[in-house]
């Protein structure tokens, strides 16, 4: 079967790491730097463009839909559109949350709330909840997380390494403020949206087992994932990495909480997510990060108490270039993005989004397939109907089921003159599972575009 996968999937080519199969199939290309990438319903990414663009993927057939341009984003360097967040209850609540630079007074940064509207399927009645963040063209931080209807940002330094360590200013900090901009009253100081201080320039953050994780890139030295709590201190620029030598005095003052990992030399750590399906047994409970300047993914592993790491695997057979975000679906597909478009956005837009399976993965509750490459399925994708061939042999007559990607039942019958009709699936990937006159089951995957 997956012979038969990669020669309709052109594009698509197949690794080994780590004992693990994958497949990597672009979903869309000829994008400028899309900064941020979210699964949303309905197997929809939405995501930045760093020239003010935010749009939505369809993560099966690749159609895009621009639903918003933010005329006040200024690029400068590496600022623009950057973050993005959707509400915990989009679309019953449909609020969608992005950080962008803009030049009023200098260089700065806001954060703001967008109203998704059916009627027209677009954005507007953009709400500032947060701005006059200093703004530069190097350390500006900026992912953005929901947790527990508390929104969470992080900023960098902006080249002031000072402002990390000064309570006053909204750089070099994780914020957290509520979801209508106001500040939470159990902040750690009162009035204050800073959550955490000392970060140098952090772009990445997941939540998940009940911690904060983000992802810093350090200087010339120390990369680092830390566990972010609320009132401690970071260490940037007193504390590089671990506390040791000249920076235990500091550290001990200071409450800073070290990284759980590091890298010298740095390796530009970007966007951060969490694994635990069973598509990639080996990678399950482990943080996944991809890089830019290692042009890298990294699986590190936790512990069973998810606060340590115990192993870092890097996978760097993707071959895409520099990666900026991840995300990951329901079905256990990692989603990339690519940050390879000249920074300034004048030159060709080169970046991509690409999807990351494996394409023998057959969820729990569909049976184990026997004899699959005697199964085939053309056209594949497609979006009308397919015929299916047993041992090059008409199928007509045999039962099958359609399975969607959660493993409920799409559709079931006998087939028809060797073809099944989808026209009326959903778009998606589904798994065919056919039944021979003698009971075998045999299974094979349909995209429907
Ligand atoms: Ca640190
Ligand atoms: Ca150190």
């Amino acid at each position: 079967m997956k012979r038969i996968y990669l020669l309709l999937l052109l594009a698509a080519i197949t690794f080994s790491a780590q004992s693990q199969n994958f497949t990597v199939r672009t979903v869309k290309s000829n994008l400028f730097i899309p900064w941020e990438i979210i699964y949303g319903p309905g197997d929809s990414i939405w995501f930045t463009q760093k020239n003010g663009f935010i749009c939505r993927l369809d993560a099966v057939s690749g159609h895009t839909d621009t639903l918003y341009h933010e005329t006040n984003n200024v690029i400068q360097s590496e600022g623009g559109m950057l973050g993005l967040a959707l509400h915990p209850s989009f679309p019953d609540t449909p609020y969608v949350y992005a950080a962008y630079q803009y030049n009023q007074g200098g260089y700065k940064e806001r954060i703001v709330r967008y109203t998704y509207f059916y009627q027209g399927d677009t954005l507007g009645s953009p709400l500032t909840l947060l701005d006059n963040i200093t703004g530069a063209n190097f350390h500006n931080g900026c992912r953005l997380l929901i947790v527990n209807d508390k929104l969470f940002i992080t900023t960098g330094d902006a080249g002031n390494t000072a402002t990390a360590q000064t309570l006053s200013s909204l750089n070099g900090k994780v914020l957290r403020i509520n979801l209508d901009g106001s500040i939470p009253n159990d902040n750690p100081i009162p009035g204050n949206p800073a959550w955490s201080w000392g970060d140098r320039n952090s772009q990445g953050m997941v939540y998940a087992n009940g911690r904060l994780y983000t992802s810093m890139h350090g200087d010339s030295n120390d990369d680092e994932i830390n566990i972010i709590e609320g009132g401690r201190n970071y260490g940037w620029p007193n504390v590089e990495g671990y506390c040791d030598g000249s920076e235990l005095t500091f550290c001990n003052d200071s409450n800073v909480a070290e990284p759980i990992y590091t890298w010298t030399p740095t390796i530009a750590p970007a966007g951060l997510d969490y694994y635990d399906h069973p598509m990639f047994p080996q990678w399950q409970n482990a943080l996944i990060m991809c890089t830019l300047k290692d042009t890298s993914m990294y699986i590190m592993k936790l512990n069973g108490t998810h606060d340590s790491i115990i192993a870092a695997i890097r996978i760097d057979t993707l071959h895409i270039g520099r990666i900026r975000d991840i995300c990951i679906s329901p079905n256990g597909s990692i989603f990339l993005s690519t940050s390879m478009s000249p920074a300034s956005g004048n030159g060709n837009k080169i970046d991509r989004i690409v999807e990351l399976y494996d394409s023998s993965f057959v969820p729990a509750g569909v049976p184990v397939a026997v004899k699959n490459n005697a199964l085939r399925v053309y056209p594949n994708p497609a979006r009308q109907e397919v015929t299916v061939s047993l041992h090059n042999a008409t199928t007509t007559g045999l039962s099958y089921r359609l399975l969607n990607v959660t493993g409920q039942v799409a559709k079931q019958g006998k087939m028809e003159k060797g073809t099944i009709s989808i026209t009326e699936l959903p778009a998606g990937m589904y798994h065919l599972l056919l039944t021979d006159t003698k009971g075998a089951v045999f299974t094979a995957k349909i995209l429907k575009e």
